[in-house]
């Protein structure tokens, strides 16, 4: 359950941002996707918030860390940058790893991530990279196909199928979300009660 949400801090560098979340014990969920993907509105969408995360049409604002403070110390939502902007995809990726490496090992509190992707397109080969990743990190997450209002439910079905295989993951670990018609907020906000119950050892 979301009681309550607030923006703490925008981080530029890992170095910053392990300092702020040292000063945290609670468990941090990370959302992930390349850039313009929804994952700012995404953020909105689960807080029910609707100007918490900034959004934009056009891809790459999100260049800063997010750190969200949920239900009071709860735990901490973070909104990473995006990838797939920047005209140097492979560098963008590294650096966007150790990012999120760094987060890992650094504070070990990363307890989930959401890896965000658009229900529209074929996963990207840095989409691809993040989920390979995520495996060899041996990291819990979970994959979101966003923007789920622009497809009918027969296209939904078939676009979940087709990143199910893509992605090599079961179509039934996909959740298909919409900013905009709150479609699979119920669900993501069960996931996130369980991803919480089980960092806290319940
Ligand atoms: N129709 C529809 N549009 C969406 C949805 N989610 C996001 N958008 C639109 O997609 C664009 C990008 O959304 P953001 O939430 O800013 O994306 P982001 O992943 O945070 O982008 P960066 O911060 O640039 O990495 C905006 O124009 C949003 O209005 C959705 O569920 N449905
Ligand atoms: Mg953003």
């Amino acid at each position: 359950m979301i009681n309550s949400a607030k923006f703490v801090k925008s981080l530029a560098d890992l170095g910053t941002y392990k300092a702020e979340s040292d000063k945290y014990a609670c468990p941090e969920i990370c959302v992930a996707g390349r850039s313009n993907v929804g994952k700012s509105s995404f953020i909105n969408m689960i807080t029910g918030r609707k100007n918490l995360a900034k959004t934009s049409s056009s891809p790459g604002r999100t260049r800063l860390l997010n750190l969200f403070d949920i239900n009071d110390g709860e735990f901490m939502l973070v909104d990473l940058p995006g990838y797939g902007y920047a005209k140097a995809p492979k560098s963008e990726i590294e650096k966007w790893s150790k990012l999120t490496d760094g987060n890992f090992t650094a504070t070990d509190k990363l307890a989930h991530t959401f890896a965000l992707v658009d229900i529209r397109h074929e996963p990207t080969a840095l989409d691809k990279q993040m989920i390979a990743y995520l495996y060899s990190a041996a990291r819990p997450f979970t994959i979101v196909a966003t923007k789920a209002d622009k497809l009918s439910r027969a296209a939904q079905d078939r676009a979940r199928r087709m990143i199910a295989t893509e992605l090599k993951v079961g179509a039934d670990n996909i959740i298909l979300t919409s900013a905009e018609s709150k479609q699979g907020r119920a669900e993501i906000i069960s996931r996130i009660d369980q991803i919480i119950a089980t960092a806290k050892g319940e």
